[in-house]
């Protein structure tokens, strides 16, 4: 038999050994706390796919120019949605009944060729489309070159989609808070083709009823049934946020809203999250 009493193996202490982690009394004093900032400095700008980048050369080619005059103000992780070809692939694949995590792939794809097509007009000022795996690990490096890149809003979650509904419900607005938050940026704008938030959809049959909400927060919209602006799924992320403590959504068809929102003015609606200045 072997002598356990004169071993050379090397015991690793680790406050959470020897626990449940499904224990919140016992994780929270050594999880509980607010992790750090990776890049404090940076601004998270996600561009609608369906509001903006379908509309084309109208309402894309200002925001290229006023991101072009931006960069010099500001460091930005520009990420881009899907648009109406991710509705498209989400209409043909639910016919032949393809599960939800088959058509996240397929929306997420389209979202990237956004950036794509971002990237290259804003490559003039050394800006590039940077894709998942370099987000998630050399994104420091890269805004080291460069004032800005441009990335998928959407997160490469595939078949790890969660199966709530036959449409990925963590798409575009979702993927760029996440990131936002993870990452500790200063901030994250959402770009749409309204002005904000309103009641009801503004652009519907009876549009003319909707009232803006100028400021409102991921609490009070938790129990919200009506059609929004963004995923419904974003409200869920932000309500757990750890470092974004507010996201302003803004008319990007309206030259100057971007840069106003960049420089702290409130130019459309303001969510605040769950997260608390310490
Ligand atoms: O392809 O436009 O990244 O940045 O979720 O995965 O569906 O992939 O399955 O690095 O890893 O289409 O090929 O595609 O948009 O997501 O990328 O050009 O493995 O740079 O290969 O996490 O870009 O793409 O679509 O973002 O959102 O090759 Mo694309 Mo997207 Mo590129 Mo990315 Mo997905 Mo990769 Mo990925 Mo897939
Ligand atoms: P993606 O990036 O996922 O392609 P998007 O963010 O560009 O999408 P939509 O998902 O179409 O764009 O959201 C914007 C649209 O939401 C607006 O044009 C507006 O008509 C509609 N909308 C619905 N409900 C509301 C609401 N309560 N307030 C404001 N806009 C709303």
């Amino acid at each position: 038999m072997a002598d356990i009493t004169n071993n050379t193996i090397k015991h690793i202490a680790s406050p959470l050994a020897r626990q449940t982690l499904l224990d919140g009394d016992l994780t929270r004093p050594i999880a509980g706390g607010r992790p750090i900032r990776i890049l404090p400095w940076l601004q998270v700008v996600k561009i609608g796919g369906r509001s903006i980048m379908d509309r084309g050369a109208e309402a894309i080619l200002p925001i290229v120019e006023e991101i072009r005059k931006l960069l010099p103000e500001h460091r930005l992780l520009i990420l881009t949605g899907a648009g109406i070809r991710a509705r498209h692939v989400y209409g043909v694949g639910l016919d032949l009944g393809l599960p939800v995590g088959s058509l996240a792939k397929l929306g997420a794809s389209e979202a990237g060729q956004n950036g794509h097509i971002l990237a290259s007009l804003l490559a003039p000022e050394g800006v590039s489309y940077v894709d998942h795996p370099t987000i998630a690990t050399q994104l420091a490096l890269y805004l080291s070159a460069a004032r800005a890149v441009v990335g998928s809003a959407f997160p490469p979650y595939h078949h790890h989609e969660f199966p709530n509904s036959r449409i990925p419900s963590h798409r575009a607005d979702t993927g760029a808070f996440l990131l936002a938050d993870a990452l500790g940026a200063a901030g994250l704008t959402i770009i749409e083709d309204v002005d904000g938030l309103y009641t009801s959809d503004p652009n519907a049959q009876d549009g003319k009823q909707a009232e803006f909400i100028s400021e409102t927060t991921a609490a009070e919209l938790a129990g919200y049934q009506g059609t929004l602006p963004f995923d419904r799924a974003l409200i869920d992320v932000m309500a757990t946020a750890r470092h974004i403590e507010h996201v302003q959504i803004v008319n990007g068809l309206i030259p100057g809203r971007l840069t106003a929102a960049l420089r702290g003015e409130h130019v459309g609606t303001i969510i605040h999250t769950g997260a608390r200045k310490v």
